[in-house]
């Protein structure tokens, strides 16, 4: 297969034609961290990497097999000594980017990092934007959109889950389920074009439309299950948020610390303690948790409580569950059942606190159509605390304690190309059964493939990239 920049037929990693995207500037970033360290690495992309790498270290590629460190002097734009470190050659197209690259490994000083870079710099390169490595390996070919976005994930995962997911979609996960998917289309695209021109031809097997919609129905469904991932793989990513809720001086903020295990908020015996929200990160069950111990909900005239009590209502909207309290020493009042009736229809889990306690409540009428549940606890004590992380298991991470084996879809975009293509594909279907002329599922089909090469980023506007990329940072 021949391919050409402008005709939109990028290539995929291993496609091993060679093609490779001249790009004219040659980029320089610290690849770690800002910051002191042991090691600092400088990388270097283009077709002057190699030239300006030489002058810095006074070394020549030719010098040094591929791919190997070895030992070097780091000059300044002075040409004086700087540093002693290693340098390290990348011949394209084996290289990150598939261009020249070049690593010097420097003293993990930050100074020096900067020195090096800006001689680099002096010496013709220019600093790198944000992903600008990344998105030269895009464009030459040495991975897909989704393997970008999964390298993006991998370095920004929080849990131990989230990384081996993203590390499934860096090698390809999604990519490997979405272009066979697309190769059948292209296949069957190719038959139903060839039942339309050759239809007066005795001698050829037209494909019936049964036959179609048949094919169509398999490729629709198993977009259909790729896109069922997505409930996994957007918690893994994102994580999830709980919202804790109730009126004043309930326990929600002993109930944060309790979880998290620390001394997070301030807890008094005086209403209208906690006035902003606060919040702190579990990892439950490999899903990155954030927990928010907001405002107690409840009318008030000062005005940093109110503004508490907005934003207390603005966490519960964008919450995927709240932990609404009630103090279970004494029974409810009308304060607790106007704050209830802000949670009632989100998902929640209504907890009778205090249970160390005498009871004096035991939740009669608190029967929103959101409740998943109501547990006694005490965050004094933490009795009830394992029930209660049972049943948030329960509520926001359904089989998450499957490993997951293939690459859930992550992003919306995914979800969004993908169900661009389920829809065209359920009107080819409709097409080809009220038996008009296969023209007719043609194009959807071809409207399919269409949104699946977006998905891979094979056919992929210039703003859509500039947005990926740019959220990655320097360097990477
Ligand atoms: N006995 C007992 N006391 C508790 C328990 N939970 C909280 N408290 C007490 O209740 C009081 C209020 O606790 P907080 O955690 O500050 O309550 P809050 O809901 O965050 O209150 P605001 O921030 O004012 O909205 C404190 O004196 C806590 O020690 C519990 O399980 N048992
Ligand atoms: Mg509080």
């Amino acid at each position: 297969m021949s391919g050409h920049p402008e005709d939109g037929n990028r290539h995929l990693a291993g496609a091993g034609n060679g093609l490779q995207r001249v790009a004219g500037s040659t980029i320089v970033a610290p690849a770690t961290p800002a910051g002191p360290g042991a090691i600092s690495v400088l990388r270097l992309s283009g077709p002057g990497a190699f030239s300006i790498a030489s002058r810095l270290t006074g070394t020549s590629p030719s010098a040094h097999p591929p791919r190997t460190l070895s030992v070097c002097s780091v000059r300044n734009t002075s040409n004086e000594d700087i540093d002693t470190g290693m340098v390290v050659f990348f011949p394209a197209p084996h290289s990150f980017t598939g261009e020249d690259v070049v690593e010097i490994h420097l003293h993990g000083n930050p100074f020096l990092l900067g020195e090096t870079a800006e001689a680099a710099c002096a010496m013709g390169a220019r600093p790198a934007t944000p992903g600008e490595f990344s998105r030269r390996a895009f464009e030459n070919g040495k991975m897909d959109l989704t393997q970008a976005e999964g390298l993006c994930d991998l370095i920004a995962a929080r849990t131990a889950a989230s990384a081996r997911a993203a590390l499934r979609q860096l090698k390809g996960g999604i990519r490997d389920a979405v272009v066979p998917l697309r190769e059948r289309l292209l296949s069957l695209l190719i038959l139903l074009e060839a039942s339309i021109d050759f239809s007066d031809e005795e001698d050829i097997a037209p494909l019936s439309a049964v036959q179609a919609q048949e094919r169509i129905s398999e490729i629709a469904t198993a977009l259909s299950r790729l896109i069922a991932s997505y409930d996994l793989g957007h918690l893994l990513r994102d994580g999830a948020s709980v919202a804790i809720a109730g009126v004043a001086n309930v326990g929600k903020s002993l109930l944060l610390n309790r979880l998290l295990g620390e001394e997070r908020a301030i807890v008094t015996d005086i209403p209208g303690t906690t006035r902003d929200y606060l919040s702190g990160e579990l990892n439950l069950w490999g899903v990155p948790v954030r927990l928010i111990d907001t405002a107690g909900l409840r009318e008030t005239a000062d005005p940093v409580e109110r503004e508490g009590v907005r934003r207390t209502r603005e966490i519960l909207s964008g919450a995927d569950l709240a932990l609404f309290l009630l103090d279970g020493s004494r029974p409810a009042h009308e304060g607790d059942r106007q704050a209830y009736a802000e949670v009632a229809s989100l998902p929640h889990i209504l907890l009778r606190n205090k249970s160390d306690l005498p009871v004096a409540e035991t939740g009669v009428g608190f029967d929103g159509p959101g409740k998943k549940g109501v547990f006694s606890i005490s965050a004094k004590t933490g009795e009830g605390m394992d029930r209660l992380l049972a049943a948030m298991e329960r509520e926001l991470v359904p089989g998450v304690g499957v490993v997951v084996a293939e690459a859930p879809m992550t992003r919306l975009r995914h979800v969004d190309a993908a169900g661009k293509a389920v829809a065209a594909l359920k009107r080819a279907e409709r097409a080809a059964g009220e038996g008009l002329s296969l023209e007719f599922p043609a194009a959807d089909v071809r409207e399919a493939v269409q949104a699946l090469s977006e998905l891979t980023g094979e056919i992929a506007p210039e703003e859509i990239l500039d947005a990926i990329f740019g959220t990655f940072c320097i360097g990477k």
